[in-house]
């Protein structure tokens, strides 16, 4: 045993709420596009947290409004695993009816309150340089859908706190016709009465989705840059300065941020790789790496570079420009599509595109979009087609190829957009993926792209921080799968040890994932929290199979908030469940070499 305790030390140590390293990596993404790939992304550390444990309990987290009658000092609420700790039924309300509504978990969003400290994801080249003092000053437009009020306003309160004020001009939000209560009377009311005059709210009296919301919030702005950000972003420091640069050495230039992740499930900020954009034949957009040819140079790591597409909704540029270049096609509607319009339409109409990796804002990257279009039709079809007809030329059949079925869909009048590709005397498609996105494959009679040689960076594999078994205290017994071990979505249960026996081997590693017998990980499903814990595939993406080893031995779940303990301590059946962490018997398990 006193090997055991060691070892329970040493765990405590690395993962107690003194000591956490802690990353996270984006969940798969939305349709149509995956984020990044898996396993992908630089380590985070972030110093001494600690669980604002009692704070929590105390504090009203119901509404944020209310909570921010207290003003979370900026910086004051540490991030910790254990955030998302369920104490009561309120709590949990919150937790489900937030993954419901926006697909990430809005307890920890309203906890968080609207200031945070987020870690500076930069290159520590980046921190040397300087930039000219006389830069344009931007306009933010943030468009919203019934977007999570703290999700809301820690995107409008990180801007505020992290952009010098010479440089901000204004913020302009757009609310999309919301329905939900709280953005409806309180947003108007806090936007009045606490934040500054240069911060305006624009209702739109139906709901247009983002490309006319955008459009919408542009018409009002007034500063010569405009900065498009999403509802649930968080800047980080030194955001604004690096892209502005470039924009005003070229006023035909338009640049992005690299896009850090926000986890869904837990809030965790953390770094992403300099990638940059392209897309499919289905008109996807993907990330891509970047070719050995863009990060040659002085300036190495923090040069700016070229992006054949840009992901959509985090970009600035001249707002002269913006409306020179024809803003966007106003036939698009809700979501998807406008991404790839506008970034062919730069390249193709004499701009260009690019991403500073100085420059970086975080994004809740989900794994479902929370919202439909009101009449459920496919925007994203609707939207691709028109970009294909007005912008591919005889490239859309790669498309059609795909897509068959939309050859002879209706997809609107088109005719100003191809006026306007006219009137800006644009360049051909071929033009386009010939001198910027070469490393496009198409297939059928044309020539085969030649390939550049990328960066590749090694996928590394999660570090084991401990091996052996999980050992239930009060029943003396251990966590076993209750079929075989490699069966997926199979239940697990508590059985007598078997010490001889790798199938009741746990592997518990530094990604906080529990893999059994070395197959598959411990995880929980995070829309219905009332469901065991199963086996399933290792998704690397932490979230639903997060754990963490914390006080009175509790075995807890990141993202639903709650311990695992066995159901009835004297059944034999061995049934293991989630519940809210109460310290009891049933709750306490060892980690055991
Ligand atoms: O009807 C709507 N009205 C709105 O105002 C629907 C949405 N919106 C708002 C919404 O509240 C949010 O602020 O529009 C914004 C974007 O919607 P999301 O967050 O649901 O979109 P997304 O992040 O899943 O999608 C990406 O692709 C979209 C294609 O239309 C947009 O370009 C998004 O801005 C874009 N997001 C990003 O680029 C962030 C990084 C994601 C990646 C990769
Ligand atoms: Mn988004």
């Amino acid at each position: 045993t006193s090997v055991t305790w060691t070892l329970l030390l040493f765990v405590y140590f690395n993962f107690s709420e003194e000591n956490q390293s802690f990353k996270n990596v984006p969940i798969k993404g939305l349709e149509p596009q995956r984020p990044f790939p898996k396993k992908f992304y630089p380590r985070f550390t972030r110093g001494p947290v600690h669980i604002p444990e009692l704070q929590q309990k105390e504090s009203k987290i119901g509404n944020p409004l209310g909570n921010h009658v207290q003003d979370p000092v900026k910086g004051e609420v540490e991030f910790s695993p254990e955030m998302g700790m369920i104490f009561n039924e309120e709590d949990q309300e919150v937790r489900d009816l937030g993954y419901q509504k926006h697909a990430f978990n809005m307890l920890i969003s309203n906890r968080l309150g609207y200031h945070r400290d987020v870690p500076d994801t930069r290159d520590a080249k980046c921190r040397e340089k300087s930039y000219p003092s006389d830069l344009p000053s931007a306009s933010v437009v943030i468009c919203f859908y019934n977007e999570a009020l703290s999700a809301l306003l820690r995107t409008v309160h990180s801007v505020l706190d992290r952009t010098p004020a010479h440089l901000l001009h204004e913020i302009i939000l757009v609310d999309d016709n919301s329905e939900l209560a709280d953005l409806k009377k309180d947003l108007g009311e806090y936007v009045k009465t606490q934040l500054p005059k240069t911060t305006k709210l624009v209702r739109n009296e139906k709901r247009e989705g983002l490309i006319r919301g955008r459009m919408i919030g542009a018409s009002h702005a007034t500063g010569k840059v405009l900065v498009f950000l999403d509802s649930h972003c968080e800047v980080n420091e030194m955001w604004l300065q690096p892209l502005l640069t470039p924009i005003r050495e070229d006023r035909r230039t338009v640049v992005c941020p690299v896009i850090d992740i926000i986890s869904a499930d837990t809030l965790t900020y953390s770094s992403s790789p300099v990638v940059r954009g392209g897309f499919n034949w289905g008109l996807h957009f993907k990330w891509d790496l970047v070719p050995l040819s863009e990060l040659e140079g002085p300036e190495g790591a923090t040069a700016p570079i070229k992006s054949p597409t840009m992901a959509g909704g985090l970009f600035a540029m001249y707002r002269e420009y913006f409306n020179e270049l024809g803003q966007y096609d106003s036939g698009m509607d809700i979501w998807g599509g406008e991404n790839l319009e506008i970034s062919f339409r730069i390249w193709m109409c004499g701009g260009r595109l690019l991403i500073i990796p100085c420059s970086r804002v975080g994004h809740i990257f989900r794994k479902r979009r929370p919202y439909g279009s009101p009449g459920g039709q496919d925007t994203m079809a609707h939207n691709s087609l028109r970009l294909a007809h007005v912008w591919m030329d005889e490239y859309k059949e790669q498309y059609f190829a795909l897509r068959p079925e939309l050859r002879m869909r209706n997809y609107g009048n088109i005719t100003d957009r191809v006026e306007l590709r006219k009137r800006l005397n644009c360049k051909s498609f071929k033009w386009y993926l010939d001198n910027i996105y070469p490393e496009m494959q198409i297939s059928g009679p044309n020539a085969k792209a030649p390939q550049p040689v990328f960066i590749n960076r090694a996928q590394k594999r999660p570090k084991i921080i401990q091996r052996g078994r999980l050992y239930h205290l009060q029943t003396n017994k251990c966590l076993v799968a209750q079929g075989h071990p490699s069966q997926k979505g199979g239940l697990v249960v508590v059985r007598e040890c078997d010490y001889n026996d790798q199938n009741q081997v746990w592997i518990y590693n530094e990604d906080h994932e529990l893999i059994l017998n070395n197959l598959l990980c411990l995880d929980v499903s995070e829309t219905r929290s009332s469901d065991p814990p199963r086996l399933m595939k290792c998704h690397g993406s932490g979230g639903s199979q997060q754990w963490t080893f914390g006080k009175n031995n509790r075995l807890y779940q990141v993202s639903v908030g709650q311990c695992m303990k066995v159901v009835d301590p004297l059944s034999h059946k061995g049934y293991v469940t989630m519940a809210i962490c109460d310290g009891s018997l049933p709750q306490q398990w060892h980690f055991e070499s």
